[in-house]
């Protein structure tokens, strides 16, 4: 097979990436190791920047968001007693959009679905320093194939093999596991909060999320080591009624038709770009959930992938891609940064000085006009 850019990863980076270049002129062939039916089940993110959510519907993917998704002009962060609003449209014009990954990842699916082989095993990157840079696979048939290409873009996330294939000794990596992980259950149940609740509470972190009118989703901060089998239903819906408890308000249960638990970690490795390799999404970068960023990012990095990609091809010029790996190492950092303070401001820790720092800052973010717009801006995102 012969294609301009081979993409390593079906998910929302490698699926947006060859949407793009595929308005701009560039073909390009997705390799993934998981079935459709994996793929477009796999539960993860539910709120879009603004930006995402424009990005989407300029690339004409932007349907179900339209028609499903719903806008979150604000969230409210909680301790005990306490409830505050942060309104991010009076503070910064803009605002968030609840929205699947899930419905993101089928509508993305549907536009790209003949360029997509999935199911393939044991896929190789090579030559990205050479003159016949490749991508080789097993078909879903057990047929070994390759793809030969001009680039190859790994968006094979955190576990995949392509930032694996720079040399080890040209990597740097910075990495952060935290003491504690997120229990998320997704609930056939109308949420019970109009925007989304962040709960600092003496027994653990909360958040009520939800996915649409009539789905929600909550999150518990648990134990790394915590397994599943010992929290039964009740006793999730229990902890989430103590930790997310107001006097005046009720968290309605429901059924819950997804359980799991997440480990929290921050993780960066440059370069972003080897030769004709490029890395997009968590391939290179992993955030704690704490603050929204994993998805966005991913979808930043395609956003400036994309142009320099169609760039080169149209005029062979090479700026735009040189210049790709510190354009998106800035948003990077900027959004590592802030999912770290998020995190930080509302897990609960055994170090007795957290608790009166963490209360400390949530009263200043949320009395503070500078420090909520400094909240605000981040959550909602940055300019692309
Ligand atoms: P993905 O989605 O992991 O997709 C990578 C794809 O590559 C495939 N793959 C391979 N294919 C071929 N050969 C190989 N050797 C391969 N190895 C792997 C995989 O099967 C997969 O299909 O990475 P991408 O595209 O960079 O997208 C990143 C986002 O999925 C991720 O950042 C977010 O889901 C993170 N995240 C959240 N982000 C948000 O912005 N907002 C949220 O509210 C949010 N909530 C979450 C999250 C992630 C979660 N989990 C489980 C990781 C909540 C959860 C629970
Ligand atoms: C989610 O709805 O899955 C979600 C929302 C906000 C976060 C993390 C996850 O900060």
């Amino acid at each position: 097979m012969r294609t301009q850019v081979a993409i390593i990863g079906a998910g929302p980076a490698g699926l947006l990436l060859s949407r793009l270049l595929s308005l701009r002129g560039v073909d390009s062939i997705v390799v993934e190791n998981r079935s459709r039916a994996h793929v477009e089940a796999r539960i993860r993110a539910g709120v879009l920047e603004q930006g995402t959510a424009d990005l989407l519907v300029e690339a004409g993917v932007g349907t179900r968001l339209r028609a499903d998704g719903l806008r979150h002009d604000g969230v409210h962060l909680q301790w005990p007693g306490e409830r505050r609003r942060i309104d991010f449209r009076a503070l910064t014009g803009r605002s968030v959009w609840i929205h699947g990954q899930t419905e993101v990842v089928k509508e993305l699916l549907a536009a790209r679905e003949e360029e997509v082989h999935f199911s393939v095993s044991d896929t190789a990157v090579h030559d990205v320093t050479g003159p016949t840079p490749s991508v080789s696979f097993v078909d879903s048939s057990g047929t070994p194939r390759r793809i030969t290409c001009s680039i190859v873009v790994g968006a094979d996330g955190f576990h995949g093999v392509s930032r694996e294939s720079i040399p080890a000794p040209l990597r740097t990596t910075w990495e952060r596991d935290y003491p504690y992980a997120w229990l998320g259950i997704l609930a056939d149940v109308p949420p019970s909060t109009d925007e989304l609740i962040y709960a600092w509470h003496p027994d653990g972190f909360a958040l009520h999320s939800m996915r649409s009118t009539t789905r929600s989703r909550l999150y518990l901060q648990v134990d790394p080591g915590e397994r599943i089998e010992d929290w039964p239903d009740d006793r999730v819906w229990s902890a989430l009624a103590t930790r997310l408890g107001l006097p005046g308000w009720e968290l309605r249960a429901g059924p819950v038709l997804d359980k799991g638990i997440t480990p929290m970690r921050s993780f960066v490795s440059t370069p972003m770009r080897h030769g004709a390799l490029f890395l997009v999404g968590d391939a290179a970068h992993i955030v704690p959930p704490t603050g929204a960023k994993g998805l966005n990012l991913a979808v930043a990095d395609v956003a400036v992938l994309a142009p320099a990609l169609a760039e080169f091809f149209a005029s062979g010029r090479t700026d735009l891609l040189d210049g790709y790996e510190e354009r998106a190492l800035r948003r990077v950092w900027r959004s590592t940064h802030f999912a770290w303070w998020m995190t930080a401001m509302l897990h609960t820790s055994p170090d007795p000085l957290d608790r009166p720092l963490q209360l400390s800052q949530l009263e200043y973010v949320c009395s503070s006009a500078a420090a909520a717009t400094s909240l605000a801006e981040n959550y909602v995102g940055l300019p692309h």
